[in-house]
């Protein structure tokens, strides 16, 4: 790694699709970056003209002293402001006029106070125009030229990131080690240079050690993470109010820094940014002495609650900058509507409101969570109400109104979290707000009324679930539509049939199953599209046979799931000497495993491959390998995350084969 030991990189990207954030929005961003140990903001709004489509633009007098009014901010709050271009959508890289361009443009906001500066290729076509074609080998070499002058021309800022167009594992073909375009940016990129990477997925559910040491290693240097668990900006009804999770603080010595490019909505981020200060915090924690830290990590749930506790004080406060947002200013705050006016004894009382409570706001975030996970409590309404659906024949017992009326409460408990939320002082968080729970709203009256449809009684008729509904009955709009007809809807719907009710068996293959198996087997095929010779495809074609206790297939309620098979001794199967003598003295057994991509959870595979290597092992093998197209990725990610399995460096593999391997 060439990087000099340099600061850890902590805070965020406005780097989302939407209406940018407000001046005033951003300058709150660095007095909380400040108060909560961050150091970092990252400028890159898409949907910002001159930042992107108009990246030539110089700005405008008045946009000048904008931004410099910005820059200094970020300076007084100690938070170090990183200037991003995008010119990707249309520069010819080859045209010395585009790098003029771009000179002009950097030098300008140079002028401005800013020293760190960032070039991002994401989200770009990847086909060169002819002149580029002509100029450069390939699309790396282009950036990677351009982004190293600009380098040169501001002279080596100690701050200069670059985005790569292929900016997370599974954008890269066949794999990250043997990516031609990371390769090249890994080598030739300016060793100054830093390079974002948003981990396995361009939103991604975990990031482990072994998948930043991985690309680490091909860029030559540790990466910034740019986190987009909390981005919303890809689906209108989602929000993210848990915590930062699935990075595990022993990732935080092997990176440049993280930055989150959160939820569009500014103020729905307190938490997104609170959690990430406290995963953040454990950098110093790492080196302290301090003997009151010692064996302690960041815990996501904790981090909730402090955030959340600290969130709680905001709703309360009816100062808001600007006086924006309609809210009550601290002048008008007495007297209010109730000047002169008392009711009389027979008079309706007057409205009061109930104070916003922590556990409204934990209800909150738990019913819009993360993108891969709902909260506890939004999984339980969904298995409650699964169950209340099943069971027909209970309808009317005892214990099936008693859980009705358990789900009845959960939705009151919405309800009342709703109306709290819409009383509270500060107007600005709520109007950031206000679209979600609305829509959340809707969303457990209707379950509710379903509920009680099914216990015998009559809604209210705007609830009924007529086959002529209020268009609330039918949600989701033109979208909501096209999606329900895409093969792929449901697929993450573990929530719909929650995991806790799957069932899974794991058993011995037996002659009926293998058409079923050679269905899996050719529908992994049809989407890897590869063609390479493996040894383990003749073992699930039914060309060798198993060793004993080797054949094992993964049923759920839907029949034939996935399966493994494995041979103790490889090279009777081999056809010619297609491994080396070597591997195979270390990994002379050989497995073939496929888990369909309906099952969401892993631990189920886990089981069925921890069977298989224990058969194995009974066999008195020392290790076993497995063959993977190298663009089977779920497959690969999946073995990689159980950390049992390491790829094995093995010379002379074709390019688009991957060899993973274990010790028994
Ligand atoms: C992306 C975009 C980002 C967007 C995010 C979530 C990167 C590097 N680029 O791919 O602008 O907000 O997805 O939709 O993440």
């Amino acid at each position: 790694m060439s990087k000099k030991c340099e600061m850890f990189l902590s805070g965020v990207v406005e780097g989302f699709y939407g209406r940018p954030w407000t001046m005033s929005q951003r300058k709150e961003l660095f007095t909380r970056e400040q108060r909560w140990g961050l150091n970092a903001y990252l400028y890159a709004p898409k949907d910002d003209y001159k930042h992107r489509m108009y990246w030539r633009d110089l700005y405008s007098l008045e946009e000048a002293e904008q931004l410099m009014t910005l820059i200094s901010a970020a300076r007084e709050r100690s938070v170090e402001f990183i200037y991003a271009i995008s010119p990707g959508l249309d520069i010819t890289f080859s045209n010395p006029k585009e790098l003029t361009a771009l000179k002009r443009k950097l030098s300008q906001v140079c002028g401005f106070g800013c020293r760190s500066f960032a070039l991002l290729f994401d989200d770009i076509e990847t086909e060169m125009c002819p002149a580029d074609k002509e100029a450069f080998s390939s699309f790396a070499e282009a950036q990677v030229s351009v982004t190293n002058e600009l380098f040169l021309h501001l002279e080596e800022p100690h701050t200069f990131l670059f985005c790569p167009t292929d900016y997370c594992a599974a954008f890269c073909t066949p794999s990250v080690p043997l990516s031609a375009y990371l390769n090249t940016v890994g080598e030739k990129l300016n060793a100054g240079i830093d390079i974002l990477w948003t981990g396995p997925k361009v939103v991604s559910q975990d990031i482990s050690v072994a998948s930043i040491e991985e690309v680490s290693a091909v860029l030559r240097r540790p990466p910034v993470i740019w986190d987009n668990i909390h981005a919303n900006d890809y689906d209108p009804q989602r929000l993210f109010l848990g915590p930062f999770k699935n990075r595990p603080t022993e990732l935080i010595p092997k990176l440049r820094g993280v930055l989150t490019n959160p939820n569009c909505e500014f103020e729905l981020n307190f938490v997104a940014i609170h959690t990430l200060a406290s995963w953040c915090s454990y950098r110093q924690k790492d080196v302290s002495m301090d003997g009151d830290d010692q064996g302690s990590d960041y815990n996501p749930h904790e981090a909730l609650r402090l955030a959340l506790s600290d969130w709680l004080v905001e709703f309360g406060r009816a100062d808001q900058p600007d006086g924006a947002g309609g809210g009550r200013s601290k002048r008008d705050e007495e007297p209010m509507q109730t000047d002169g006016y008392a009711p009389g004894p027979k008079d309706n009382p007057l409205y009061t409101a109930e104070p916003l409570t922590l556990d409204d706001l934990t209800l909150l975030s738990e019913l819009f969570y993360l993108p891969y996970e709902h909260g506890a409590t939004a999984v339980l309404m969904l298995q409650e109400l699964h169950c209340l659906r099943r069971e027909d024949s209970e309808r009317g017992k005892e214990e099936w109104r008693r859980r009705a009326g358990k789900f009845d409460d959960m939705c009151g408990a919405v309800v009342q979290m709703f109306n709290r939320l819409s009383n509270v002082p500060n107007r600005i968080i709520l109007y950031d707000l206000y679209n979600y729970i609305c829509d959340i709203k809707s969303g457990v009256t209707m379950a509710k009324a379903y509920v009680k449809t099914l216990g015998g009684q009559t809604p209210h008729p705007a609830l009924a679930l007529t086959d002529d509904p209020e268009p609330w009955g039918f949600r989701g709009g033109l979208s909501g539509e096209f999606q329900r007809m895409l093969p792929s809807h449901g697929i993450r719907d573990l929530f719909r049939s929650p995991p806790a009710t799957r069932v899974y068996t794991i058993r011995p293959c037996t002659p009926k199953d293998q058409p079923e198996v050679l269905k899996i087997f050719k529908e992994m095929q049809i989407e890897t599209q590869q063609k390479v010779e493996l040894v383990g495809d003749r073992l699930v074609e039914g060309h060798v046979t198993p060793s004993q206790n080797c054949s094992l297939i993964l049923d759920d309620a839907a029949g034939v799931c996935g399966y493994a098979f494995a041979l103790s001794d490889a090279k009777t199967a081999m056809t010619k000497a297609q491994y080396p003598e070597t591997m195979l003295q270390d990994f002379p057994s050989v497995v073939a495993i496929q888990i369909h991509s309906r099952v969401p959870d892993h631990s189920t595979a886990e089981r069925l491959i921890e069977q298989m290597l224990s058969a194995l092992r009974d066999s008195g093998s020392k290790g076993v390998f497995s063959e993977f197209r190298s663009n089977d990725r779920r497959m690969y990610d999946f073995l990689k995350t159980l950390d049992v399995f390491q790829v094995l460096k093995v010379d002379g593999l074709p390019t688009n084969l991957v060899i993973m391997g274990t010790k028994l």
